[in-house]
């Protein structure tokens, strides 16, 4: 087993403590969807944390909130996918996203008469809140979403080898849309402290080491048919378009997503082997509240339709 490798970071790196019962879940929600000939999406969300110590008092974190995955989630279920909804525990989630902090709370009004107490919806607020609530319950009803949580990068590692041996009976219907942002670093198990760290024994040294690529086991070998969307965040623009070709050749899946951190959210690119097309929100959208996860999720259902139409073939960008 290579140092470094993949292999070597599941041999060395345990399952989390809820992994069995998450991936119980991952394979009976695989198997009824697949069984009515529905298609998947796992989409990953948020960012992952690298703990500074095992019983976690501090970590490095990363900027995702979860923006991005839990409007497309949205998106997808829309477009009449099942969805794996893989996110950082208390990051955005899909529905619960449009009412952050208080917005739910000061919708509500409630009438105190003793024990009868009422709780109603304000009327002004009920146009905003009933058609979510309306796409919440039928995609409950459905049985449409299954959500799980990470926090570390090692647990978002397992759960997504354990999302991808589940959806691998699905071939080409599963589509992987990895929007999480995964940090390439890390502190390997053996260096990190147990305890809390204590600042009576000085400034400590902190080393990083690389994360292996998962991106490589999971086009060869855990989803070889599937349809595989991975995204690419740059800060430099120079980098972006080369690092994003440079990952289609290296690994040989279906779309790179570029966007650049300050403009995420009303601009991207996709990239495919053949060509590229950037989608931009004007002015008046992003006063509208348009989501840019509307037109990336439309662009890409179609794309995988057109790859399931060609027999998993491979389908190009206008
Ligand atoms: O979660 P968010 O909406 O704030 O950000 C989304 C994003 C920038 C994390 C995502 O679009 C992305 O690029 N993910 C991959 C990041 C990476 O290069 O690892």
């Amino acid at each position: 087993m290579a140092s470094g490798s993949w292999e070597e970071f599941f041999a060395v790196h345990l399952p989390p403590t809820d992994f069995e019962d998450n991936r119980t879940l991952l394979k009976e929600f695989c198997e009824r969807h697949d069984k009515y000939g529905n298609k998947i999406v796992l989409v990953t969300s948020g960012g992952t944390t690298v703990p500074l110590e095992h019983n976690t008092v501090r970590f490095v974190d990363n900027f995702s909130a979860g923006t991005r995955g839990s409007a497309s989630a949205e998106y997808f279920l829309e477009h009449g996918y099942a969805v794996i909804f893989m996110h950082r525990q208390k990051s955005l989630e899909p529905f619960t996203r449009h009412f952050s902090g208080q917005k739910l709370l000061d919708m509500l009004e409630i009438q105190e008469r003793g024990p009868n107490t009422t709780i109603t919806v304000r009327p002004d607020s009920v146009d905003v809140l009933a058609p979510v609530l309306v796409r919440y319950k039928a995609a409950l009803a459905a049985g449409a979403v299954l959500q799980v949580a990470f926090t570390s990068v090692s647990e978002y590692f397992w759960l997504l080898r354990a999302a991808c041996e589940c959806l691998a009976r699905l071939g080409p219907r599963a589509l992987l849309y990895l929007a999480a942002a995964v940090s390439d670093f890390y502190i390997p198990k053996d260096r990190v402290p147990t305890h809390k760290m204590q600042s009576e024994s000085g400034a400590p040294v902190i080393q990083l080491q690389l994360v292996p690529k998962m991106l490589a086991p999971l086009v060869n070998l855990w989803v070889p048919a599937a349809y595989v969307v991975s995204f690419k965040l740059e800060t430099d623009e120079s980098l972006l378009i080369p690092k994003a070709r440079a990952a289609l050749e290296k690994y040989k899946h279906k779309m790179v997503v570029a966007n650049m951190l300050q403009s995420r959210h009303h601009r991207v690119i996709l990239v495919s082997p053949e060509a590229s097309q950037e989608i931009v929100l004007t002015r008046e959208d992003i006063h509208a509240g348009v989501d840019i996860e509307s037109a990336i999720v439309s662009e890409i259902v179609r794309l995988h339709a057109e790859h399931l139409a060609g027999g998993g073939a491979g389908a190009a960008l206008p």
